[in-house]
């Protein structure tokens, strides 16, 4: 009789776009009353300067290789050099922005940005996911390795974006562009094993324990698992105990059912189950309360990397994030003049036009064809609220234009820049792009890399020693203490690393190189225990139950232990004969 069990893990995140991020904020307009201009004369002089000051302007720069002066200019002084048969041509002197980086505000909460990275390369984080979009601008190429395609693909493609996401959240460079993450250095190693192929669904607890396995082989420290399942699996909690015990830190998601059931691998006592919180501090909805919960991270509208290009609009120089409204065209950039269409309940005169629309009053698809029908060339559609929203067109129905939304705060700032030049994007065309999610898969990453960074400070801690720093000094939310939402609360990295710091290496642990697992069951009544062991080449091992020598017995890795009727409970250990080299102890209790 066949007693296969499907055991399906599925992946961790909510594939929403509820919070969606200003890429920059450009500066306020100076006062429109005197504008920066560039003035060019026929030939570079002192006399340039002087005809500046005589007209009312301002004199900023001067370059006399160009013969071009900088200068403030109120309108009549603009006026004025116009009429100077001594000026070639006056160009009004055009913004230049810094390029931005945003900084996603989870990697802020969880004080990533205290803590220095500088030794971040002696740790390794190893990411169960779908993959690792070698190719993004904002991710590292350096210090990446993955284990070899087994049947899901390339690992370094990932049309799934859950395993970009979350490395983005780990190690998101800090340069002038996108995102940072909690390690920015580009310094952290990291290994890529991908169990979920381009279904994007879910795996086997095998290929999961296939897949720890081979972190374990590529020398990982962290093991970062934004994926679980409600099935318990005996063999897969015993692989993680073993990780733990071999010195691995392993961090999963909660699960996402808004419920109280365990999840696994999170809910083994060997991995650090992570619940989900949003920007202020609440215990997010989906996130599952249970007894295993242990330290809670942002994982509501978390900013990271997808191997996309995504949605944004472009103006003055300044990007703004955006959601592709579902069903409308794709354009990899569609430019026209901004204009302000009010909530766009009627068509305008929008020939070549990207259209502001307000959200409200009618639908998105009545919205997006009146813009379609006015001549507008995009839609660009802001909330009526604080905040990013996913929009659709409605089920089946498909727009000419592209169409895309953007909080209510970018759409603000977008209404002051109506008449400039407007750039719009909208592809799901393999791209640096990025968006924000929610899951606990996204929460899991934070927890899995502050853990790195600050055992970077000094390799020679454990990875309990790592754990109880992270329990102790997280901050406390919801009831006092320990509770099943938030475990025992906020990760802060800076402050565990202030716990761990004049903490000194602990002497090597006790020699228990022997792993000792155990097995009770009855068969008529009586009790057996099934024992079985690695990490021995003794020619004989000792078995020994509640301290007493029970036998001794050639090495073969196993023995069963027949009790007799009745019940208790009975502590084995195994020792190589004559010698005190024992393993660990295991209890069965009947
Ligand atoms: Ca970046
Ligand atoms: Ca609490």
């Amino acid at each position: 009789m066949p007693t296969y069990r499907r055991n399906g893990f599925a992946l961790l995140a909510s594939i929403l776009l509820p919070v969606l991020a200003a890429a920059q904020t450009p500066p306020a307009s100076p006062s429109q009353a005197e504008g920066r201009y560039m003035v060019q004369f026929r030939q570079a002089g002192a006399a340039d300067a002087a005809a500046i000051r005589a007209a009312g302007g301002t004199p900023v720069h001067q370059f006399p290789d160009l013969s071009v002066i900088a200068a403030r200019l109120p309108a009549a002084a603009l006026a004025a050099l116009r009429a100077n048969p001594n000026v070639v041509a006056i160009e009004e002197d055009p913004r230049r922005y810094p390029s931005a980086q945003t900084v996603p505000y989870g990697i802020t909460m969880v004080q990533a940005r205290e803590v220095g990275d500088t030794s971040a390369g002696n740790r390794k984080v190893c990411v169960i996911d779908s993959g690792y979009y070698m190719a993004h601008a904002d991710l590292q190429g350096a210090n990446v390795t993955a284990s070899p395609n087994s049947g899901t693909g390339d690992p370094y493609v990932d049309r799934c974006g859950h395993g970009t996401h979350v490395a983005g959240t780990i190690a998101a460079l800090n340069n002038s562009e996108g995102v940072v993450g909690v390690v920015g250095n580009g310094a952290l190693q990291l290994h890529i094993v991908k169990v979920f192929g381009d279904s994007c669904s879910w795996t086997y607890s095998s290929d999961l324990i296939a897949a720890a396995t081979a972190c374990e082989g590529a020398n990982a420290n962290v093991i970062n698992m934004s994926l679980g399942g409600g099935v318990r699996s005996r063999f897969e909690e015993q692989k993680f105990d073993a990780l733990y015990r071999a010195g691995v830190l392993s961090v999963a998601a909660a699960g996402n059912g808004g419920n109280t059931q365990h999840h696994y691998p999170a809910s083994y006592s060997s991995v650090i189950s992570v619940a989900a919180i949003d920007s202020g501090k609440n215990h997010a909805s989906f996130s599952q309360r249970t007894s295993q919960v242990e330290l809670a991270a942002p994982g509501v509208g978390v900013l990271s990397t997808v191997p996309w290009v995504g949605a944004s609009v472009t103006v003055d120089g300044a990007t703004y994030l955006a959601a592709g409204i579902e069903g409308a065209a794709q354009t990899a950039g569609t430019t026209g003049p901004l204009v302000d269409g009010g909530l766009c309940t009627s068509s305008g005169r929008w020939s070549g036009a990207v259209v502001l629309c307000e959200r409200g009053s009618i639908s998105f698809s009545e919205k997006v064809q009146n813009v379609q029908a006015g001549g507008g060339a995009a839609a660009v559609i802001y909330n009526n609220v604080s905040g990013g929203f996913a929009g659709t067109l409605g089920s089946g129905n498909s727009s000419a234009i592209p169409a895309i939304s953007v909080s209510r705060e970018d759409g603000l700032i977008l209404l002051g820049s109506t008449g400039t030049s407007a750039t719009v994007v909208n592809s799901t065309a393999e791209g640096s792009g990025y968006e924000a999610w929610d899951g606990t898969s996204m929460a899991t990453p934070h927890v899995a890399a502050v853990a790195a960074l600050i055992w970077s400070h000094n390799p020679g801690w454990t990875n309990a020693m790592i754990r109880e720093a992270l329990q102790n000094t997280a901050e406390d939310l919801g009831p006092a203490g320990r509770d099943t939402s938030f475990g025992f609360g906020l990760i802060r990295a800076k402050a565990a690393l202030d716990y761990l710091s004049g903490s000194t290496p602990p002497p090597p642990p006790p020699s228990d190189p022997i792993a000792l697992q155990g097995r009770g069951y009855k068969v008529k009544g009586v009790q057996k225990v099934d024992l079985s062991w690695t990490g021995s080449s003794a020619a004989d091992i000792d078995v020994r139950r509640n301290g007493a020598s029970l036998t001794t017995v050639p090495n073969t890795g196993s023995h069963t232990d027949t009790i007799g009727k009745g019940g208790g409970s009975y502590t084995y250990q195994v020792c190589e004969a004559g010698t005190t080299v024992c393993s660990n102890t295991v209890t069965i209790t009947f």
